[in-house]
């Protein structure tokens, strides 16, 4: 294809093709460029928002050059590709990141302050895209970072959502949920109205014989949503790589509104069409780690993986290819079960459209997917009803039913004296309605399957996914502990801690190669190195104790102990556990000799964190955790010794201002719960310790930063179920120290005790699912090393230090290097 180009033409296409800006000036002039023309403003009424527009769109200019490249090469290379698939990106911000990686930077920002602006105001215009709740849509997210820039071929597929992640409010101490609309100006995306899907739902599956007595199945009526895409280019770091994230966007099929109905006159029921079909990309489901099984959402996760699938298929049937080579040229790896339609989907193709024998075609499904399991909380686990798939995807019903058929009828030869296993591994659960076992239906589909930290994979092993280990022995089940991009998580959100590195490294390789961190052991005694340090943590800390007033009114000290938790709000994380830990310190200092309190480190604990809107507990800790903040930060007695503060709206961007003002940050599930977690890498990786449960990837942070470098304690996993069977069987006596928590709680010191007493209660009377009480004591004694470990100084900063050096594991480039090596087996493409 290349050479089919005439010269002449060629050469006169590279002559005019826009070249990318080379100094600040050559910034200026594009921006301005950007201002007066795309957007139609000028000199005198350019704001901040306008700045930020024509900043972006200099930027996406000079972005869209690499990217129409990257894909040139991509389609001539014809070598494997990788497909994301997740319904959630929880992306942020694009402008700082795309000007990082394209190292244009300080450019932009000599050009911007010619032209009267702080290159920090012009950032903190943008919206951050959030579409996804938490780790997982943010693990997402670092992997395309990742893979850009490793060269990886891969494509991300996604949900082009109008409403993201909801907007918290906090209000009288009661968290209000505000609609996201984030697309008012995006200029990061790029709506390819010629790449469009058509996608059916409901209807009727039937079989007949063909003339050759073949038997084939055909799917009949039900309506038909259209799929759009929008591009969104996802540029790597210093690499002219940029791949490309697919979000579809529904709307109704052959256009605008049905216009023999509007020429009938009727027009309400033309727009309703219309408003239905857009309602599938309308709105992200807010809940972290809970499914519930919503018509809705089924529809969502089919519209989805059926146009990616389309999509993938199309672009392999380009390439002239048999079949069989697909699983050679498609890697497509499913982030959770949310997307594993996508594999009775493939089947269809095969089978019903393209001719394919059943085990050919079920032989190439298998080879082509990688599953990734992201938690073991029951409630997660996805199940769909029997009656809604046969209602709204009949033919995927038939074949979920064939896939399990054959996949018992091999059990069954395999284990014939195990006659309850059939039961227990059946896709099919037995129950009223008999429901889909989604997780089931991914593991049987897919070549490999992994968890996400040690721990979890190991417990996925021997709990969720026990049988199918003897099934298909334990090598198609593998772990790959997550990471998190460096360049966000440290060159953006801490550019000074960044550069203080570069300069005793000799550069920014480590951006690249995490694990160069580890020369920084040779300046642990360095003076110079160690006071620099420490003051960029003191300066990140007055950048978040400024941020903290201007958003709540209360002044913080910044020399003060800062103790974060931010994650989505949920029981198992245990935001309960710390403001009891809180509420405990403060009755503790109120006791205190003035000899005493001058002996305590002032401390400020910060919270943040978002509660899906129908779940009612973690509604209830938001509440307690703003009542007693607004006691403690009242009480002119505690003064500094204590504030209490709750943010609000944590999202990514603000994640950038937080991670690097930490301490000490809290990642406190009980033992057993939490898969990996993120947020603990992104805070050690900024200089700030830990305290923790022996959980997700704390265990592996142990192994590398040290024992003495992490505050552990509680209960271990394998203690959690005899501790809940204990709290259910035997009598149970509250520790003191909990019971004078709950007595100031009860006794109204944190307003009305009536708003409280579920919570209270679930401890003391139900059983304590989440094992506060039993992990109580050694929460607060560990916080009371703390204390005596932060009065020491230099100590803390050694291990701080040490701690950065050897977080070099926890880059999801190491993550990209796994799949690609024992999930994927995908090459690099490196951009000529
Ligand atoms: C999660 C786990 O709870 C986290 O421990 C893990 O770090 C991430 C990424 O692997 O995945 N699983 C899960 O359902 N969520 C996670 O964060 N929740 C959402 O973000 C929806």
């Amino acid at each position: 294809v290349e050479a089919s180009i005439p010269e002449p033409q060629r050469a006169a296409w590279t002559n005019y093709s826009p070249k990318p800006f080379e100094s600040a000036e050559g910034f200026g002039k594009e921006a301005v460029r950007h201002i007066e023309t795309t957007l139609a403003r000028s000199l005198y009424n350019c704001d901040e928002a306008a700045t930020y527009a024509g900043t972006a769109l200099a930027l996406r200019d000079r972005l869209v050059m690499d990217w129409n490249k990257t894909q040139q090469n991509q389609t001539f290379a014809d070598q494997k590709r990788v497909y994301y698939l997740s319904l959630e990106f929880l992306m942020g911000r694009a402008l700082d990141n795309a000007m990082l990686n394209a190292d244009v930077k300080d450019m932009a920002r000599e050009g911007l302050s010619q032209l009267g602006f702080r290159m920090e105001d012009i950032i903190s215009q943008e919206h951050d895209a959030a579409l996804g709740n938490g780790g997982l849509g943010r693990l997402a997210a670092c992997f395309l970072d990742s893979m850009a820039s490793m060269d990886i071929p891969a494509w991300g597929y996604g949900l082009r959502y109008r409403y993201g992640i909801f907007k918290q409010e906090i209000i009288d101490g009661y968290q209000v949920e505000v609609p996201d609309y984030w697309l008012d100006f995006n200029p990061w995306e790029f709506p390819r109205h010629d790449v469009s899907v058509d996608i059916q739902f409901y209807g009727n599956a039937s079989k007949f014989q063909d003339e050759t007595g073949k038997t084939v199945a055909v799917w009949e009526g039900g309506e038909i949503v259209n799929a759009v895409a929008y591009d969104v280019p996802i540029p790597g770091y210093k690499t002219a790589t940029t791949n490309n994230l697919r979000l579809w966007g529904s709307k109704a099929s052959g256009g605008e509104f049905d216009f023999q109905k509007f020429n009938r006159g009727e027009y309400e029921s033309s727009v309703s069409d219309q408003q239905r079909a857009e309602t599938i990309s309308a709105v992200l489901y807010p809940n972290d780690n809970l499914e519930r099984g919503k018509e809705l959402r089924l529809k969502q996760q089919y519209f989805w993986c059926a146009a990616s699938l389309y999509d993938i298929v199309r672009r392999f049937k380009k390439t002239k290819r048999a079949w069989k080579d697909f699983p050679s040229q498609v890697a497509i790896q499913l982030n959770d079960t949310h997307p594993t339609l996508a594999i009775p989907e493939l089947q269809r193709i095969l089978v019903d459209l393209e001719g394919l024998e059943w085990d050919e075609a079920w032989s190439i499904v298998q080879k082509t997917f990688g599953y990734t399991n992201h938690t073991v909380l029951p409630e997660a686990l996805e199940k769909w009803s029997v009656p809604l798939i046969q209602h709204l995807l009949p033919r995927h019903l038939q074949i979920i039913y064939d896939i399990n058929l054959n996949f018992l009828q091999y059990v069954e030869r395999n284990f014939p004296k195990d006659r309850e296993m059939l039961g227990r591994v059946s896709i099919i659960e037995e129950s009223q309605p008999k429901m889909v076992r989604m997780a089931y239906l991914a593991v049987i589909g897919s070549h490999k399957v992994n968890g996400v930290a040690e721990l979890h994979s190991d417990l996925i092993k021997t709990t969720i996914f026990k049988d199918f280990v003897k099934i298909y022995g334990p090598d198609k089940f593998t772990n790959v502990t997550n990471g998190i991009t460096p360049r966000r998580w440290l060159h953006q959100a801490n550019p000074r801690l960044s550069a203080l590195i570069a300069s005793k490294l000799g550069g920014y390789d480590f951006l690249k190669d995490l694990t160069l961190l580890h020369k920084l052991e040779n300046f642990v005694d360095d003076k110079e190195f160690r006071k620099e340090f420490a003051e960029i943590k003191l300066a990140n800390k007055e950048r978040l104790a400024k941020y903290i007033h201007e958003t709540t009114g209360v002044t913080v000290n910044p020399k003060a102990l800062f103790d974060i938790q931010v994650k989505r709000m949920h029981e198992y994380k245990r935001q309960q556990l710390n403001i009891f830990g809180v509420i405990h310190r403060y009755l503790a200092i109120k006791s205190m000799s003035p000899e005493d309190r001058k002996k305590l480190a002032p401390r400020v604990s910060i919270f943040g964190g978002k509660a899906a809107p129908g779940y009612w507990m973690a509604k209830t800790v938001i509440h307690l955790i703003c009542e007693v903040g607004r006691v403690v930060n009242n009480d002119k007695d505690v003064g500094d010794l204590l504030k209490v503060i709750f943010l609000e709206d944590y999202n990514v961007s603000k994640a950038e201002i937080i991670c690097p003002a930490s301490d000490i940050s809290e990642h406190i599930s009980t033992a057993g719960t939490e898969a990996s977690g993120t947020s603990n890498m992104k805070f050690v990786l900024n200089g700030g310790l830990i305290i923790g449960t022996c959980d997700g990837a704390n265990i592996e942070i142990t192994r590398e930063v040290g024992e003495n470098n992490i505050f552990l304690f509680g209960n271990l996993a394998e203690d959690v179920d005899d501790l809940r069977h204990a709290h259910i069987y035997q009598k149970y006596e509250l520790e003191p120290s909990l019971a004078s928590v709950f007595d100031a709680i009860k006794a109204g010191t944190f307003g009305d005790a009536g708003n409280f007493s579920a919570l209270v209660n679930g401890i003391v009377e139900h059983g304590d699912y989440y094992l506060v009480s039993d992990d109580f004591v050694s929460y607060c004694k560990t916080h009371e090393l703390i204390d005596e470990a932060y009065g020491d100084r230099e100590a803390w900063v050694t291990k701080c230090i040490q701690s950065v050096a050897r977080m070099g594991f926890f880059s999801s480039d190491r993550c990209i290097d796994e799949y690609a090596e024992m999930i994927w087996n995908v090459e690099k493409l490196v951009p000529t």
